[in-house]
Formats: C-alpha cells, structure tokens, sequence
C-alpha cells in the first residue's frame, strides 16, 4: 500500500530535521547500541514467514562487564513508492532458474532500498529472554478466584518494567511520535505508534492507546466505572488515526492482551487486514466487546474465565501447574 500523505509528511519533516528518521527525543539507549560489538549467544526464535530473526547476544561494556541483549531483526514490507527506484538501482540482477515461462531471480539492492528493521531491548533481562524465545505453549483457563490466588500475587512480584510506559505518560520518551492525547488524568490517554511499526506503510499499522490513570493492571481490573476511558480510547482514537492516517474506524482492529506483558492498561490498534502478531484469539479481546460486556455486568472482568497461553518456560505456568489447574 503506498504510503499515505500524511506520513510521507511526517517522514520528510522528519527526516529534514534530524537528518535522519530517528526521533531526537527517544531514549539514546538503542541509538548508542553497538551492534558490530555483539555477540551472539543464542538464536532465540526465527521466522521465515515473519521474515525476522530474535537474537540473544552479549556486548561488554566499558567496565568489562557483560550485559544481556535482545536483538530482532527484522524485513520491513515493500513500499510501493519505492519500486519503481527498486527496479532501476539494483544492484546485480541474477538468474536462478528458468523453464518455459517460468524464471526466479536474485535481485540485488543498494542499501538504502534493503533496510532491516532492528529493535533492541538492552540491558535485557531473563524476562525478556523468555519471552522471545520460541516455546512449547499451554493453554490455561483463569478462573475469577485463579486470578485472585495465584495470578495477582505473581504478577505483584513480578512482571515486566513500565518505566517505558511512565516515560511515554511524562513525555520524557517519544513525545514527538505522539498522534493524539486526551490529557484527562482519570479519562484520557495517549495514543502512539507502536514500536513494532515503522510507520511507512499503512499494511502493517500499528499503535497503542496508553491510559493516563494509573493503577489499571489489565482487563481484569476493569469496570464499569472505566468505561467513560474506554469510550474515549475507542471514539477519539480511532478518529485520531482516520485523520492522521486515512483508515476508517471499521477498517482497524482495537482490542486489548490478556494476559498482556506490560500491567499498565493500554489498548492495540492495528489494521484489519493486518495479521499482526498478538491479534490471535486466546489472546486479544476486542475493546468493543469488552464494553458490552461492562455494561451487561460491572464485575463481568473479576467473575470471568479468561483463556490464554503460557509458554513452557514461564514460571506462572508452573504455580498453575502446582495449583493442580494446568
Ligand atoms: P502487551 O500486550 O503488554 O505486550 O503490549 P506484548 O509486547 O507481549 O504484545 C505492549 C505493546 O507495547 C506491544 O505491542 C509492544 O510492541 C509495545 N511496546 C513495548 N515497548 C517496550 C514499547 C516502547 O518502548 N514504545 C512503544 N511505542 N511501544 C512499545
């Protein structure tokens, strides 16, 4: 799909700016990562059909020191604006087969036209490490009590980091990738691209409403009471991106993980026609249909079986597990 004018624009302002697509206002963690300097440990997941590759590596720091990293490498989608420059600026172009009218070829491309998209997350932690690593999954069915007895106290004692997320909320990272914000402290949000968008091109769109209120860990804490925050997520959000980005609210999917990685109430927006990781059904719960639910029964999240998968190697498998439910 081409790209759309509006983020043509954003891009070249960008890009006129910084120099570069890079946001000035990001953390410099990932922008000071040396990359030629890490070593690979270990190939955690590799896709061919994703066209992407997760890596756990380890770069010694200036200490001498070792720290973990999570490296994903990953093909970014064809932009139609840049094939016909494709097809003129090949490098070397190199038959492999031919028979009758059938031939393939290995097309070479300067490396402007052949980015891989890379994403970093260093200093990474066990956590993280398990989390790309490709895995045996179980299915588990969480009962409202098995939310209280044996999820709650583990996710307290340990999940994931928000830092990211109070970083987004405070406008110390990101700021300038921010599309629309509604800056009510109990109601409003902040609606941003997604880090596993490049913003190029609309196929793969892909961004997160991020409530300002605090203390919302997932769907599971949700009421009746939250849904003047989710009304406003879905209505302005979605008329936030038909403005930026030109696709209708019944073109996007909005729906929120459960489990997610990250407690801190957030909502995904990604393009229908997208197949995009996490949109599978044991795990995202349309925001829509999340809504009915409120409104037939507030306490429909606390009563609820909720269905999702673990990996084999989470330890939240096992308390299940020893708790004779998995
Ligand atoms: P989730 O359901 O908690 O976890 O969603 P998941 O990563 O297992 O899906 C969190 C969402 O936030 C995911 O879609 C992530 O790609 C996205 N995300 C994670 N981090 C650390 C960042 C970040 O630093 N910036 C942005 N913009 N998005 C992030």
């Amino acid at each position: 799909m081409a790209e759309s004018p509006a983020i043509k624009r954003k891009r070249e302002e960008k890009e006129g700016k910084n120099g570069s697509a890079a946001s000035q206002n990001e953390r410099p963690a990932a922008g000071d990562f040396p990359l030629a300097e890490l070593s690979v440990l270990k190939v955690l997941r590799e896709s061919a059909r994703e066209k992407a590759i997760f890596l756990h590596g380890r770069v010694n720091s200036a200490s001498g020191d070792e720290t973990d990293a999570v490296v994903i490498l990953e093909k970014i989608p064809f932009q139609e604006e840049n094939i016909a420059e494709l097809l003129k600026k090949h490098t070397a172009f190199q038959l492999q087969m031919s028979n009758d009218i059938y031939s393939t070829y290995r097309l070479f491309l300067p490396p402007e036209l052949n980015e891989i998209k890379t994403t970093v997350v260093y200093p990474a932690t066990e956590k993280h490490l398990q989390k790309y690593l490709c895995q045996a999954v179980y299915l588990i069915q969480e009962t409202g009590e098995d939310y209280k007895n044996i999820t709650l106290p583990f996710i307290e004692s340990q999940s994931f980091s928000i830092q990211w997320v109070y970083n987004i909320l405070e406008k110390k990272a990101e700021v300038d990738r921010i599309i629309y914000e509604n800056p009510d402290p109990i109601n409003g949000f902040v609606l941003l691209p997604d880090f596993k968008w490049n913003q190029k091109q609309l196929d793969d769109l892909y961004l997160i409403a991020i409530c300002h209120r605090r203390g919302i860990r997932s769907l599971r804490d949700l009421t009746a009471e939250h849904l003047t925050l989710l009304k406003n997520i879905l209505q302005e959000g979605g008329e936030a991106i038909q403005k930026r980005f030109g696709l209708a609210k019944t073109q996007l999917r909005v729906y929120l993980h459960y489990q997610p990685s990250y407690f801190h109430l957030h909502v995904h927006f990604t393009a229908l026609s997208y197949d995009a990781p996490g949109c599978s059904v044991e795990r995202a719960h349309l925001l829509s249909d999340v809504m009915f639910n409120l409104e037939l029964d507030s306490q429909y999240y606390q009563k609820c079986t909720l269905t999702f998968a673990l990996r084999a190697d989470e330890p939240l498998l096992k308390e299940f597990q020893e708790a004779g439910k998995a």
